[in-house]
């Protein structure tokens, strides 16, 4: 039997430096609506979808740093979005920069949430895989400073069981990574989502530029076939603040499939009607994970020297 789920991915176009939380918020608001009037159940922002993407340049001052990230979460500003849905009865994930203090320090995470169609903070992750560098690049016509902005994740890739499946979450640069999507096959997701930022040029290998979308789709793809789920993939696209990013917002069937992609590099809605119950023959036929992984085969990893064919 069919189990739907009616899922937008909610591309953004750019946004300004100067844009107010509140302006955005009003915007991601106005998208929530437009998408459950087109009968969405769910609907995925992308990476730190609150501000423009500010590892793109250099942060000198610390309390300039902090009007990047949220400290509370809901707070007066974001609180329309946890409003809007239970109003409207949807679900969303969303990913900003926030301020946790824990152990006794300030630390900075780049996270994302998942709420219910009740408004309800079901789940919570925060990227594990940091790209770009510490140091500062002014060669570069963009900076990628997440390593210096953002401490590496603290709590593990989560699946949870809510909006009549089984959800997991990750950020932008962790879709390059199969341990990610593994990881959440293994705890049985159904269905990952994932926002990213993604400059259409690698400044330090301009080589790879042309590849740009190609290594999307494949990420993208392979980890939803590779794990039977159903992924949705959603871009901050067009040139923000002088960095050009792409979209391809996309949802990928388990199948590996893209059934559905965005067309410009604004703000747009991808909408798909989700069968999650089309997850069941990759899990229990192909990649039947209890029958078939050999992971007790799968390391420790053998030195060349010590490979010593069989005799
Ligand atoms: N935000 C983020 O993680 N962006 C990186 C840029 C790396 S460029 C290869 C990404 O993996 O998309």
């Amino acid at each position: 039997m069919p189990r739907y789920l009616t899922i937008a991915a909610a591309q953004s176009g750019p946004i300004s430096r100067t844009a107010s939380r509140a302006e955005t918020v009003a915007r991601l608001v106005e998208q929530m609506r437009d998408a459950r009037s087109r009968g969405a159940e769910l609907i995925v922002f992308t990476e730190c979808a609150l501000t423009a993407f500010f590892p793109h340049w250099w942060i000198d001052d610390e309390a300039e740093l902090d009007s990047w990230f949220e400290r509370d979460f809901p707070s007066p500003a974001t609180q329309p979005l946890f409003d809007a849905a239970a109003e409207l009865g949807i679900g969303f994930c969303l990913g900003y920069a926030e301020i946790a203090f824990e152990a006794g320090r300030k630390r900075r995470f780049n996270t994302s949430v998942l709420v219910d169609q009740t408004g309800r903070i079901v789940g919570k992750y925060r990227k594990l895989h940091l790209p770009g560098h510490e140091d500062h690049r002014p060669h570069n016509p963009f900076q990628n400073l997440e390593k210096r902005y953002f401490e590496v994740g603290n709590l593990p890739l989560g699946t949870w069981r809510t909006l009549g499946g089984i959800v997991g979450m990750c950020i932008c640069n962790d879709r390059r990574w199969p341990e990610t999507f593994r990881m959440l096959g293994l705890g049985g997701a159904e269905l990952v989502l994932v926002g990213y930022n993604t400059p259409d040029h690698i400044p330090e290998h301009p080589e790879m530029d042309h590849l740009v979308d190609f290594h999307n789709r494949l990420c993208l793809q392979a980890g939803a076939y590779q794990n039977g789920c159903w992924v949705v993939g959603v871009a901050k696209a067009g040139t923000e603040e002088g960095v050009s990013q792409m979209g391809q917002t996309s949802i990928i069937a388990p199948s590996g499939e893209a059934v559905a992609m965005s067309s410009t590099l604004g703000d747009e809605l991808v909408i798909h009607r989700c069968d999650l119950d089309l997850v069941k023959p990759y899990k229990e036929y192909i990649w039947n994970f209890a029958r078939n992984r050999r992971p007790e085969f799968y390391g420790p990893i053998t030195d060349q020297a010590d490979a010593t064919p069989p005799q």
